[in-house]
């Protein structure tokens, strides 16, 4: 990877905009948050910005709730933008209006290229967060990482790894989050926060998903819905749903899982994939116009939830014969 670009202009520039992907997670969350943490250290003004509602689990990163959330309402001029853990312009909602005509570089962990208009991509597909790139990043910037942005890059690289457990988890992935748990992070406290933090409307809402498990392909794949009235019947939202697809995919002999959810806007799915090994998700969601990884993607498509789960099984049954 080639940081001295990157570096060139996180130096020359003064003002930043970040944002990172709609329906963000812990790792782009994590990851604005440091990035703007090492730039306001070195006198920068930095503007936070995402297009979504960001979910109650990760209250406990520092400074998350400085992300200004309300595009419309946003007024800051910036001299360049950052984009992390997202390939670009295409996934970062409203927050497109606000960069026409801007300085843009990405940063970003996904495979596949870059969403044009930028003028700069820094891309590693084979580093398992966005968070182990931006740790080296500031190794090559000598920037000393302090309590706070180690914490905020352990919660990204901990959760894309699915605390470890997932096929991206590599010794350097190890060696990386053993430095940060030497400046000062707690394992298990962010463990804790992330996984023994459940509220009772959102283990509710699991509880009626469940019910709609379904299997397919001879019990290679697994359907999982959320519907509106389980919203209704919980009083949780769709910002509550955030690793249910894990759940599908758990199941013995499973090779991938499927999570449907009806969402705020009328008329819209929006689908996850997860696959165990062998199938390529990032391109199944490619089919209907969404992406992510190889092992985990997803996509929104326009629909009765009916239709597109027909839509989505009958592409299934082409890649598992
Ligand atoms: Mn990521």
């Amino acid at each position: 990877m080639n940081f001295k670009k990157v570096i060139k202009i996180l130096n020359t520039r003064k003002s930043f905009l970040i944002a990172s992907h709609i329906n963000p997670d812990c790792d782009a969350l994590g990851c604005q948050l440091a990035l703007a943490r090492v730039l306001r250290a070195k006198g920068k003004k930095v503007y936070l910005i995402a297009d979504s509602v960001i979910p109650p689990a990760y209250n406990f990163l520092p400074d998350v709730d400085k992300i200004k959330t309300n595009i419309s309402s946003f007024k800051g001029s910036f001299e360049a933008v950052l984009i992390l853990d997202c390939p670009g312009i295409l996934r970062i909602g409203k927050v497109s209006d606000l960069i026409k005509n801007h300085l843009i570089v990405t940063i970003d962990h996904h495979p596949g290229k870059c969403h044009p208009p930028v003028n700069l991509c820094l891309k590693d597909p084979k580093s398992a967060s966005t968070a182990e790139i931006l740790y080296r990043l500031f190794k090559e910037m000598k920037v000393k990482i302090d309590k706070k942005t180690a914490l905020l890059l352990y919660a990204g690289i901990a959760t894309d790894t699915g605390f470890y457990k997932y096929p991206n988890t590599t010794p350097e992935v190890h060696k990386i989050s053993a430095e940060l748990i030497e400046l000062g992070v707690r394992p298990w406290q962010v463990a804790s926060r992330l996984y023994e933090s459940e509220s009772l409307k959102r283990l509710r809402l699991l509880g009626l998903s469940l019910k709609t498990l379904k299997l397919h392909c001879r019990g290679k794949a697994a359907v999982m819905k959320v519907l509106n009235n389980m919203y209704e019947q919980t009083g949780a939202g769709p910002e509550h749903t955030d690793e249910f697809v894990n759940y599908p995919k758990s199941i013995k002999g499973v090779e991938l899982g499927i999570l449907l959810r009806h969402d705020k806007q009328k008329g819209i799915i929006k689908a996850s994939f997860r696959s165990k090994s062998v199938i390529n998700v990032n391109k199944l969601a490619g089919i209907f116009k969404g992406g992510g990884h190889y092992r985990a993607s997803g996509c929104t498509i326009r629909g009765s939830m009916d239709t597109v789960e027909r839509m989505i099984i009958k592409e299934v049954k082409k890649i598992i014969k």
